[in-house]
Formats: C-alpha cells, structure tokens, sequence
C-alpha cells in the first residue's frame, strides 16, 4: 500500500518536471530576446528606418518651421499652404532652385548639404536647412 502512493507520487512529481522542462524550454528564449541588455528597440528601429521626410509649411509669407535638423540623404518636402506662389532658392551661390511653386503646390529635394534658402519672389523669407 505505501509503496503504490509512492510510486503515485513519483509519476506525479516526474510528471511535473517534464511539463516544466517543456514549458520553460518555450518560454525562456522569448524572454531573453525582449529583455537582452544593451539591446534597445527603439534604437534598432532609427537603424533600420532609412532616409526620413521632413514637411516645411509655408503659409502667411513664412517657412514654417524656417530652420530644420536633418541627415545626409533626408528629403525636405515644402507645402506651400500660401494664397500666392513662391519658391525655394539656395541663397548664397543659387545652387538649386524649385522655381515657381504654385499656391496649393509642393516641392521636394533630397538634401546632402547645409544651406541657407530663400524665396527669390519675396526676398523676406528665409529658411535654414543643417545637415547633422
Ligand atoms: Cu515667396
């Protein structure tokens, strides 16, 4: 009689720890991958995201924002959100120009170098664009 709820209780306990061998066996490596130190997520994520698009409004004869941060190879999207056309010229040598943007129009450029720009229409409006 004693030996038979011995034997119970060992079928029982190896039962247990083949369950838990499987269980923790599934479940462990999960763990580690989302814990693992000196693994940030979000900074695998900036890694992977390749060149970024930045939005300069333009509305009531300004840029909006007039200065912007962005890496070599972003593009920069200007929105004119303007009752009357204009256009985006770099400032100091002319290098590149949009020509004419239309109201309700927009215009793009891949940017690889810092400039200082300008609307070559209404010579007020100035914007900067820093390659970081
Ligand atoms: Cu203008």
């Amino acid at each position: 009689m004693i030996s038979f709820f011995i034997l119970k209780w060992r079928g029982i306990i190896f039962t247990y720890l083949f369950l838990s061998f499987f269980l923790f066996g599934c479940t462990r490596p999960e763990d580690n991958a989302i814990n693992e130190p000196g693994k940030n997520p979000s900074a695998i994520d900036s890694e992977k995201s390749g060149p970024e698009l930045h939005t300069i409004e333009i509305s009531e004869m300004k840029f909006h924002p007039d200065q912007i941060n962005v890496h070599k190879g972003d593009t920069v999207i200007w929105k004119n959100n303007d009752i009357v056309a204009h256009c985006i010229t770099e400032e100091n040598t002319k290098a590149w120009t949009s020509s004419k943007v239309p109201a309700g129009a927009s215009w793009k450029m891949v940017v690889n170098t810092s400039a200082n720009y300008f609307c070559a229409i209404h010579q007020v409006m100035k914007g900067k664009i820093t390659v970081e």
